[in-house]
């Protein structure tokens, strides 16, 4: 069985280096303290991002990322689409001077024109189509148009009745502007740009949309939603909404436009009403976001059909006026500090410096006591933790519960396993925090930079053989863990259950 599983496992690994879905950072730029485009280069390297949106085409962050192979987006700004939508001169000028005279040193595969125009400008809807397609007709002259696909993103609120997915439609008030434009974009092998946040389907959906489904957490089978149409399952609604989007597409008869996620993210902080936006959940949605993407799971509607996901966003952009969160969705702070470390260790994958010495592994708050026993008694004994810091006059023994015990016992055993992913499951009732759960004189391995993890940072999108070899030691380990932890599971839940 652990053979089957490693050689599953490293076929995974293989599989996603190979297709090359990709995830690309956006880079805002509305901060007071807006690092230099030489200082935002080289924190791009720094992390091995290799593609990037930008929000126009700077010509000075252009240079900068010249000759670095980073794939670049580069957007027509809201400002400029009129002038780009009511001229074709314009239109070939814009095109000239952004896009061709940064070519071949800057590698530009997209060009996004405008920003969610049909929501936040719905003045310049009616040039919308006649943008795009000057925008193209240009790179046709330029001898461009295969290599740059030009398209425009969408809000996801243009799309109705997105649940179930099979009978979502877009707003009909858009149609004559979307017919014309998804024409374009079928017949020109382009894609359809969506932005994706599940953080505001979670907090406008006042308690239906549960959050754990947000952040492509496991639901219980009795909470997961089935499209009763097509009898798919959806486990996340990021899932659901680029589903909606396929099936929105095909009611206006476009079944073969992909769908590009050009925003997607969570934000780190927020005021007294935004509760869930903290580090724990923006950790979570953008880690699982990532691995969901990279491993090209695709959707259900289009299992393994790579859905190329940009993350918002880079830094944090104190100048971004609205609600608190609206300034907490970056990656990085203005001097290039991580908001926090992203959980990809296991998958081979870590953005950010490797501070992953820095997560841990406790119990989850709602967890049965039941399970949450077992896994501490496999803990303790298969899995080799050493619980006496636990026993009465110890350091952790207070509080005397089952959780707190079950989370040291957690913790321990995820660090000593490299916090390799999976390393934290326990069937289900543990959860990864980057918050110290040390207290009083019970230090949690992990804490104050004790113990290290032992895979370095490799990149976002993995190159050919790096990701199976690197890890598949790590893997093999894991697997063998896995199958003993599952069998201790097994025999203690027995134990429990008739002894
Ligand atoms: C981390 O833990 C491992 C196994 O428990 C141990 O061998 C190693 O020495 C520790 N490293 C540090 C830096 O404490
Ligand atoms: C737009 O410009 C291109 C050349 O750049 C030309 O071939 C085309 O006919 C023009 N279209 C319109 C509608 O003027
Ligand atoms: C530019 O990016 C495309 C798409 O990822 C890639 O196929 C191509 O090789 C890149 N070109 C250079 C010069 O790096
Ligand atoms: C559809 O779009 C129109 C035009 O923007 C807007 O007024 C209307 O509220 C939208 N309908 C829904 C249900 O969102
Ligand atoms: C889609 O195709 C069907 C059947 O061919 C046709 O009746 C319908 O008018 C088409 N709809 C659009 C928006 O093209
Ligand atoms: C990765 O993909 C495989 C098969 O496509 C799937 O079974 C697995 O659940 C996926 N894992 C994640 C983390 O999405
Ligand atoms: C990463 O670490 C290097 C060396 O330790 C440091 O120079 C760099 O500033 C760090 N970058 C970030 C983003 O923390
Ligand atoms: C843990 O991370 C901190 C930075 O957050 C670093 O200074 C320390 O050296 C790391 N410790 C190990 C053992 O990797
Ligand atoms: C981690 O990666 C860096 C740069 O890629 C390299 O210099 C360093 O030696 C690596 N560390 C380990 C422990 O492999
Ligand atoms: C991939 O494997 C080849 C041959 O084994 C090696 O030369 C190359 O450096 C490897 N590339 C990476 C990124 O590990």
């Amino acid at each position: 069985m652990a053979v089957v599983l490693l050689v599953l496992l490293l076929a995974i690994s293989t599989a996603y280096a190979d297709e090359g879905a990709f995830i690309g950072v956006n880079v805002g730029t509305a901060l007071s303290d807006m690092p230099s485009p030489t200082q935002v280069a080289a924190l791009l390297k720094s992390q091995q991002i290799r593609h990037v949106r930008l929000y126009d085409a700077d010509p000075a962050m252009l240079v900068a990322l010249a000759n670095t192979g980073i794939r670049v987006t580069v957007s027509v700004p809201n400002e400029q689409l009129l002038a780009v939508g009511q001229s074709n001169a314009t239109a070939a000028n814009w095109v000239a001077r952004n896009v061709v005279a940064h070519i071949p040193a800057v590698n530009i595969t997209a060009v996004a024109v405008g920003s969610e125009v049909l929501t936040s400008l719905p003045n310049a809807a009616p040039v919308l189509a006649t943008a795009v397609r000057f925008v193209h007709s240009a790179l046709v002259a330029a001898n461009l148009d295969r290599q740059i696909k030009v398209s425009t993103p969408h809000s996801s609120s243009i799309i109705l009745d997105s649940f179930p997915p099979s009978q979502a439609f877009f707003n009909r008030s858009w149609e004559p502007v979307l017919n014309p434009i998804l024409k374009l974009l079928q017949s020109t092998n382009s894609f359809f740009m969506l932005n994706v946040y599940p953080y505001y389907d979670y907090m406008q959906s006042n308690g239906v949309v549960p959050l754990d489904y947000a952040l492509f957490r496991p639901l219980p089978p009795n909470k997961e939603a089935v499209d009763a149409n097509t009898l798919l399952h959806y486990t996340n609604v990021f899932d659901a909404v680029v589903d909606a989007a396929y099936f929105a597409m095909a009611s206006l008869n476009v079944t073969n436009v992909p769908v590009v996620v050009m925003e997607s993210g969570w934000p780190h902080k927020g005021d007294a009403n935004e509760p869930d936006a903290t580090v724990d959940n923006a950790n979570t949605y953008n880690s699982n976001l990532i691995r969901h993407v990279l491993n090209n799971t695709g959707t259900p509607k289009h299992p393994g059909v790579a859905v190329n996901t940009y993350i918002y966003e880079l830094y944090d952009e104190d100048l971004r006026p609205g609600a608190m969160s609206e300034r907490f969705w970056g990656l990085f702070t203005a001097d290039g500090v991580p908001a926090y470390t992203l959980h990809l260790t296991g998958s081979g994958l870590v953005l950010a410096n490797d501070t992953t010495n820095k997560t841990y592994c406790i119990a989850k708050d709602e967890a049965d006591a039941k399970m949450l026993q077992a896994a501490l008694d496999w803990a303790c004994g298969p899995g080799k933790v050493e619980c006496s810091v636990m026993q009465q006059g110890q350091p952790c023994y207070d509080p005397d519960t089952v959780a707190a015990h079950a989370s040291y016992a957690f913790n321990a055993y995820y660090h000593q396993m490299g916090m390799v992913s999976g390393s934290c499951y326990f069937n289900g009732v543990a959860a990864i925090t980057t918050t110290d759960p040390s207290h009083d004189t019970c230090k949690f391995p992990g804490s104050n930079g004790k113990n290290g993890s032992f895979l370095n940072g490799t990149s976002l999108a993995p190159s050919s053989n790096s990701t199976a070899d690197a890890s598949g030691t790590a893997q093999w380990d894991y697997c063998i863990a896995l199958f003993i932890q599952f069998i201790g599971i097994l025999l203690s839940s027995c134990i429990t259950y008739f002894g």
